[in-house]
């Protein structure tokens, strides 16, 4: 913790000892005073620059803790992991970081004097968009698990100018606004250019032979690029630890204004800097696709190299330039294949520079690599065009050939004379235009691949990489995904935490599976009435965010039916969409017996590419228009569409909802981690065989999941002969939704728009099958009308749905990863 009443001393930053006595540390109280007063000098004390200060000041707490972490981690050899991803999506950290630390009353009590309330701040701090989904929020979890586990985890990534942009409706269509989150300065980063690294582009190799007879490559004439380094404090759940983020901006170089100046060339020089620069300006906005830009791979190979160097400086500066050991006290893992360029980067960091033979190296880069996987879907595999290494890369190239070629041979010994094997299972796919397959790139150089939920392994061993399985099943183990307790339920959902530590204590927040316990309080009446009543009060709460953002009115005695998450075609938002369409259509038609009164949101970014995911979205807007203006739908019926969906406003948007819709093609999502996040809040799922929600079933049992649907075998089974108009005209309901689709009903003023979202339904190649589900969503939904009608079964079944949550804390996730990949402790 700080130090207290210690005498003051002035030493030399270089020589100071772990304990060195300082200046006693300002309380929060006083350092916001100080902030406010001297650091910031803003005239007006708005509630922007209060935030500033408040944040700066919070930032302050953690710096001895933050220092003391790095010494100990040294002197104590703990196994260090880097984690390498391109996306970290952090959202807001204020709130975090006092809940973290213990500090949430204490600045409560300090902001009164100031007559301000700290939600009011709170919301004044910018998201840290740094990621587009799941794949960077499961990112942000496991670095505040590992932290508060205890584990020496750098995450390393990309400090992008622009985060996921922001996203307006107008007309009912997405309109994609940058979002400039770095405007106003980020108060939580800390500039560390003692860490700076050069990367190098382009150019060209050339080998040559030493006196003694060996051979180098050298890669010349490259265009350099500086990796600037920022770190960002990730403290752990009041355990002293602080772990970092190390994020890469990307700056021009020195020595490049220096040569480029000097030829008097100064605008050029300028210009050209601004290239330089360019590579950490934007997060790319596809979630589950590649896009397959050259940029891209510049950001890659930037992050993976900057990373890899700054991890080999740290090691040679403790323990020379001896690398045996190196795996033993060093695991990297790789988030998906983004950063995979790393195995050949790091064989051209030992071998190149300092100078192993490739035996050896190999030998360390395959002892320390492990790749997790996280889609099976082919538009997403990443795969890049040789010529563009060759000229962007053209040492990495020559590496990436002579791992390919060892490995191959391996390939035939184990299948001799197989040719086909051969050619299905090369790191290059060969064609007019050759390829490099990332992912076998990672599999051929890591000692673990895993998937992130038990069926996504399961396919990937079966599917897409049976080929490596079939050679080295050791490698590959599953690691079912998880989210962080204390954002996703401690400080999201303060009233439900609360109701929670009344009866069971405050241990559940580091080992959630003690919700267990909840189970005992499902008859307990006096419990069940206090958690309708929090769930009521965060309906308000949710409904008082559509309201302001969509201007659409929830009424929150109706079930409240939520779908958020990236908009895509396997993730069946369209499949939602009819389901409203037919209830709506029962109200016109005034079959509403046993209806029950819902309310139902949407909400979620389309990759500004991906026309139909923009026209999904266009269609929820036109329906919710009209049905929120017609009269007769207002007791039965309400259906907002919520832009700019966000980590923050998940965490509205979570505690408030009774209904979560986790309703993919079997087979496609690989995990999903929102339906964790409405589990632990007390929110049912309407899900099919899909993902991790198998395993939420799996723990909350078949009476308390409203389960539909195919399952992945089934699916996949009834490719090419699927027949959608026979699921149609056997559905009363579902041709009664086409119908009014096809009408134009939704469209008046805009003619056939809706023309290709009919054309997909009904084509006997929808990979979503959207159509052969629809009917088993409706009676499934019937069952959650009538669940929903008897609030006292509800609510026990909301409390047994938090209660059975406690396998999907990303701690167990991260104590998986630590036992059987990374062997740290
Ligand atoms: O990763 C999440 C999973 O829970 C989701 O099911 C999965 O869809 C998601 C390319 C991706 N897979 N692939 C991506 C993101 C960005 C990009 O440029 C692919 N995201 C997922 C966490 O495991």
């Amino acid at each position: 913790g700080r130090s207290q009443g210690q005498q003051s001393t002035v030493a030399s930053p270089a020589k100071m000892p772990a304990h060195e006595p300082c200046e006693p540390c300002d309380s929060l109280k006083a350092a916001f005073a100080r902030q406010l007063r001297y650091d910031l000098c803003w005239d007006e004390q708005n509630s922007e620059a209060m935030f500033h200060a408040l944040a700066l000041s919070v930032k302050e707490q953690l710096l001895d803790n933050w220092r003391d972490t790095r010494r100990q981690d040294l002197q104590q050899h703990k196994k260090h992991v880097a984690y390498l991803s391109l996306e970290f999506l952090m959202g807001r950290t204020l709130g975090n970081a006092l809940l973290n630390l213990e500090l949430t009353d204490e600045c409560r009590t300090v902001l009164q004097e100031y007559a301000v309330r700290l939600e009011t701040l709170e919301q004044q701090e910018h998201d840290a968009g740094l990621g587009n989904g799941g794949l960077g929020r499961l990112a942000a979890c496991f670095l505040d698990s590992c932290a508060t586990l205890g584990l020496a985890v750098t995450g390393y990534g990309i400090r992008y100018e622009y985060g996921m942009f922001l996203q307006k409706i107008v007309d009912g269509y997405q309109v994609e606004q940058p979002d400039r989150w770095l405007r106003d300065g980020n108060p939580w980063e800390v500039r560390v250019p003692q860490h700076n690294v050069t990367v190098h582009f382009g150019g060209r190799t050339q080998s040559y032979v030493d006196l003694r007879g060996r051979c180098h490559i050298l890669w010349l004439d490259t265009q350099d690029v500086l990796a600037v380094a920022y770190d960002v404090p990730v403290p752990g759940y009041r355990n002293g630890r602080v772990n970092t983020l190390r994020l890469w901006k990307a700056e021009a170089t020195n020595e490049f204004d220096l040569a480029e100046f000097n030829q008097g060339d100064y605008t050029e020089a300028v210009a050209a800097k601004n290239q330089a620069e360019q590579i950490t300006m934007v997060l790319y906005p596809n979630d589950s696709s590649e896009n397959g830009k050259e940029l891209r791979l510049r950001q890659q190979y930037f992050l993976s190299s900057a990373s890899l160097q700054d991890l080999l400086r740290n090691w040679v500066q403790l323990h020379g330039m001896d690398f045996t050991e190196f795996p033993k006290f060093n695991a990297i893992q790789l988030n998906d294949t983004h950063p995979a360029i790393a195995v050949p980067e790091l064989m051209r960091l030992l071998v190149d520079v300092y100078e192993l033979e490739w035996e050896p190296a190999w030998q360390i880069v395959s002892r320390c690599l492990a790749y997790t996987n996280h889609t099976l879907l082919p538009e997403a595999l990443e795969r890049w065009p040789v010529r563009m290494f060759a000229h962007m890369l053209p040492r990495i190239l020559e590496i990436v050939y002579e791992i390919n070629a060892r490995y191959l041979d391996e390939v035939a010994h184990r299948w001799p004379g197989n040719v086909s094997k051969l050619r299905d299972m090369s790191i290059i796919e060969e064609g007019p235009e050759p390829h490099i397959r990332m992912a076998y790139l990672a599999i051929v150089a890591s000692f673990s691949v895993n998937g992130v939920a038990a069926l996504h392994t399961q396919l990937l061993t079966s599917g897409l990489f049976h080929n490596f399985h079939e050679l080295w099943p050791h490698k590959f183990n599953n690691r079912t995904n998880g989210v962080t307790p204390r954002r996703w339920l401690a400080y999201c959902n303060p009233a439900l935490a609360q109701l929670i530590s009344s009866r069971l204590g405050h241990d559940w927040v580091t080992d959630l599976s003690k919700l267990s316990a909840l189970n005992a309080y499902t008859q307990d009446h006096a419990f069940v009435e206090e958690w309708r009543r929090v769930k009521q009060h965060n309906k308000q709460k949710l409904a008082t965010l559509v309201a302001e953002r969509c201007r659409v009115e929830f009424d929150t005695g109706m079930l409240f039916d939520v779908q958020v998450k990236r908009i895509h075609e396997y993730k069946r938002q369209l499949l939602n969409i009819l389901h409203v369409i037919h209830l709506y259509q029962r109200v016109l038609t005034g079959d509403t017996h046993g209806m029950q009164p819902r309310c139902v949101l949407i909400g979620g970014k389309a990759a500004p590419g991906y026309a139909m995911a923009k026209l999904i979205i266009k269609l929820a807007n036109n329906v919710a228009h009209m049905i929120n203006s017609d009269h007769r739908a207002k007791p039965w019926l309400r259906f907002a569409f919520l832009p700019d969906y966000n980590v923050s406003a998940m965490e509205t948007i979570c505690p408030g909802t009774d209904l979560s819709e986790q309703i993919s093609t079997a087979g496609k999502e690989a995990s999903g981690t929102g339906n964790m996040k409405f589990m632990m809040n007390g929110a049912l799922t309407l899900g099919t065989l899909d993902g991790a929600n198998i395993e939420m079933l799996e723990e909350v049992g078949e009476d308390n999941f409203f389960l539909f649907g195919l399952n992945a075998p089934s699916v996949e089974e009834l490719k090419g002969h699927y027949r959608p108009w026979e699921y149609i005209a056997a559905s009363e309901a579902l041709t009664g939704v086409m119908a009014l689709l096809k009408s134009g009903h939704f469209n008046l003023q805009e003619p056939e728009i809706f023309a290709p979202i009919v054309a997909a339904i009904e084509s006997p190649t929808d990979p979503w099958m959207l159509a052969a589900d629809f009917e088993s969503l409706r009676l499934a939904q019937l069952e959650v009308a009538k669940a929903y009608q008897d609030w006292q079964r509800w609510t026990a079944m909301s409390i047994r749905n938090t209660a059975a949550s406690g396998r999907f804390s990303s701690d167990v996730t991260i104590a998986g990863y630590r036992d059987h990949i990374w062997k740290a402790r």
